[in-house]
């Protein structure tokens, strides 16, 4: 499938693997970059000499385009940003914050920059500032959410920009590729459902909860004090919201969440881990290989939508 997105960033598939941090490393990245679409190293809250040990790791092992994802509300973001020029990544996405002041820097050294937004707004912004395309993230998505939804984000992102629109959040099977691109989106991320990939370096009790995940088993803390993060419930979770709900204040409920990200992906902490995670992993089923997994999202999108056309004639 050829759109302005594969154009872009020549990849053969419309699929970027969304950034997810203490999950997307260089073995998920370089499994999805191999497979034709876009794998992204998450810089999460990482020193950047550690995520520039993960570029050289692609690096080495495909010659495909990959990303960083660069959060920034991260102490490194600015270190992030210099890594960038300095490594040449060939794309870069940026999440929870405002990437401005960067952007110049980036399209100088000739990567392709591409902010997650969360509103129409920031979008516009975006475009005037030069970027060569958005990542429209609907409030479905794990991790760190924004107030809209998907379905409602897209279209309006679409209507109110020229360059290509990316849809995020609630994408893990054809009919959410097909329905992204109903809205005008021409490329979809997904981050749920390379949690449940064989190369996605994480713990076997995390994938093991996605894959039993059903449609209501995530929540959102930190609604209350701005900073909203979509997880699956959990006893960390459930304790966290208690507190929330009884007005304890922003900091004391970090302590709770300290290193809770750290504990989900590598120890497979049921009791203190916050597993970020989807609304739509009640769709992912089982753990496959990313090939097999973006070969699915492409043949069923092309499915759906002649399937579709053919009934409404
Ligand atoms: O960034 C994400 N999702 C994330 S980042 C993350 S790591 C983390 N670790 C500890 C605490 C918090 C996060 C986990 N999940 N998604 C992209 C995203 N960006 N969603 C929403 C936004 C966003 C929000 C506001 C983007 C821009 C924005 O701009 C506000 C402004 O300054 O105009």
């Amino acid at each position: 499938m050829k759109t302005r997105v594969t154009e872009l960033l020549g990849i053969a598939y419309p699929v970027l693997q969304g950034g997810m941090a203490w999950v997307s490393d260089a073995s998920l990245a370089t499994a999805v970059s191999k497979a034709g679409g876009l794998g992204i190293i998450s810089c999460g809250s990482a020193p950047a000499e550690v995520i520039q040990k993960e570029i050289w790791q692609v690096k080495k092992q495909t010659d495909k385009p990959f990303g960083i994802n660069i959060m920034l509300m991260s102490p490194y973001a600015d270190d992030m940003a210099e890594l960038v020029k300095e490594e040449k990544v060939p794309v870069v996405t940026t999440g929870a914050g405002n990437p401005s002041k960067y952007i110049a820097g980036w399209k100088e050294a000739g990567t392709k920059v591409l902010p997650v937004i969360p509103s129409v707004a920031l979008a516009k912004r975006m475009e005037q500032a030069g970027v060569d395309a958005v990542i429209a993230e609907g409030c479905e998505s794990g991790g760190h959410i924004g107030e809209m939804t998907t379905m409602a984000l897209v279209p309006q992102v679409v209507s109110n920009v020229t360059i290509p629109v990316i849809a995020a959040g609630g994408i893990a099977d054809g009919r959410g590729v097909a329905a992204s691109f109903m809205l005008g989106a021409e490329g979809v991320q997904c981050g749920t459902v390379f949690l449940a990939s064989e190369e996605c370096d994480i713990h076997n009790t995390y994938k093991e909860l996605v894959v039993k995940a059903g449609d209501t088993s995530t929540v959102v803390t930190g609604r209350s004090h701005g900073h909203p993060i979509r997880c699956l419930k959990s006893p960390m979770v459930n304790e966290y919201l208690k507190q929330e709900k009884a007005g304890v204040d922003f900091m004391e409920l970090e302590k709770l969440a300290l290193g809770s990200l750290r504990k989900a992906a590598k120890e497979g902490s049921r009791e203190e881990g916050s597993f970020m995670c989807g609304q739509i992993a009640g769709l992912v089923k089982e753990i496959r290989p990313c090939q097999t997994i973006i070969e699915d999202l492409m043949k069923e999108a092309v499915c759906v939508m002649e399937r579709t056309t053919a009934k409404m004639k």
